[in-house]
């Protein structure tokens, strides 16, 4: 976190300056500890499969066991805990655009040490990089795809609506590496409007065209030091809708992100389906103010909706009766 303030630092005060990221973050999680990637390579030396999380990638076990951090089940993954020395050269063009101005954001994954060597990504969820931009007071989002270019930078065209910071995260996973998260930062030029202000959570999102999502958190608030399972319904002009009768939208029936206003830490959630509805897991690390954004395709167009969540310590006392609902959840 202390780097990527840094470079944030560095980012306004040289904002015309092409900044490389030095900061690696697997998927945005702590890194793997030297311990943990030693255990790791001992077990792959002793020709056992690796299982890691699809989400968390520095989360390793044997075959059955679940990702204490998302509670999904560990994936065979040869690929896994082999750290990334990767990360984005990133520039602006024009560096400090002004609102509303069209700019060409450029990015070229970069290997430490080996400025000339390219480096080829692999294609998750349809695309080579997914791109998240958010306002600093995350009141506004954008999900974008950077092309390849015959240099081997990706580019992509964007329009920032205010003034102020911007927190981007290339969101890719260099081949025969872990999934990498870069966070990335462009300033607007002009007078910052206030930053938006927010109070309770708000837990259904409407999308247009008569499309709203519910989030429902298992027993029934968002708490930090243990796997959260979310619910989301999709309603459209009042009625639910079975979600697999949704389009693939990158390969998936729903994706969302969701991100905290204080650090801006940067949490994909991976939407699996269950009965219909969106069983959404992620774990939070530190209690405050989280945004959220679900986006899912129909008749050929995207949906977004978005949430407020706040998220309180897990402690002992309330995390007690969290257990309970998930003990008479399992009963079932
Ligand atoms: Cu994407």
């Amino acid at each position: 976190m202390k780097k990527e303030f840094k470079i944030s630092m560095a980012v306004m005060a040289l904002a015309t300056v092409t900044i490389f990221s030095a900061c690696n973050n697997s998927g945005g999680e702590a890194k793997t500890s030297d311990k943990d990637s030693s255990k790791m390579e001992m077990t792959h030396e002793g020709g056992d499969h690796i299982y890691a999380c699809p989400m968390h990638p520095e989360v390793t076990g044997k075959e059955g066991d679940t990702c204490p951090k998302c509670g999904m089940k560990l994936e065979h993954n040869d690929n896994a805990g082999a750290p990334s020395n990767v990360s984005m050269q990133f520039t602006s063009n024009p560096a400090t655009p002004k609102p509303g101005e069209e700019v060409t954001l450029s990015m070229t994954p970069k290997i430490k040490d080996k400025p000339t060597e390219q480096v080829p990504l692999d294609v998750e969820h349809t695309k080579k990089i997914h791109l998240i931009v958010v306002s600093d007071d995350l009141s506004w989002f954008d999900h974008i795809h950077p092309e390849l270019n015959a240099d081997g930078s990706y580019s992509v065209k964007e329009k920032f609506p205010a003034p102020g910071k911007y927190t981007l995260f290339a969101d890719y996973k260099p081949s025969g590496a872990n999934h990498t998260v870069d966070y990335l930062n462009v300033t607007v030029a002009g007078t910052v409007p206030a930053a938006k202000v927010y109070g309770a959570d708000k837990l259904t999102g409407t999308a247009g065209d008569g499309f709203s999502v519910s989030l429902t958190p298992e027993g029934g608030k968002f708490l930090t030091n243990m796997a959260m399972h979310i619910n989301g319904v999709v309603m459209l002009n009042g009625k639910e809708v079975d979600v697999t009768t949704l389009e693939d939208y990158l390969g998936a029936k729903a994706h969302m992100v969701v991100v905290s206003l204080a650090d801006k830490k940067y949490l994909h959630v991976h939407p699996s389906v269950e009965g219909g509805k969106f069983d959404l897991h992620t774990t939070f690390e530190k209690p405050g103010v989280y945004r959220g954004w679900i986006q899912f395709q129909s008749k050929g167009k995207v949906y977004t909706s978005d949430f407020v969540m706040n998220v309180a310590e897990g402690n002992a006392d309330n995390m007690k009766g969290m257990d309970m609902k998930k003990d008479e959840h399992a009963e079932h």
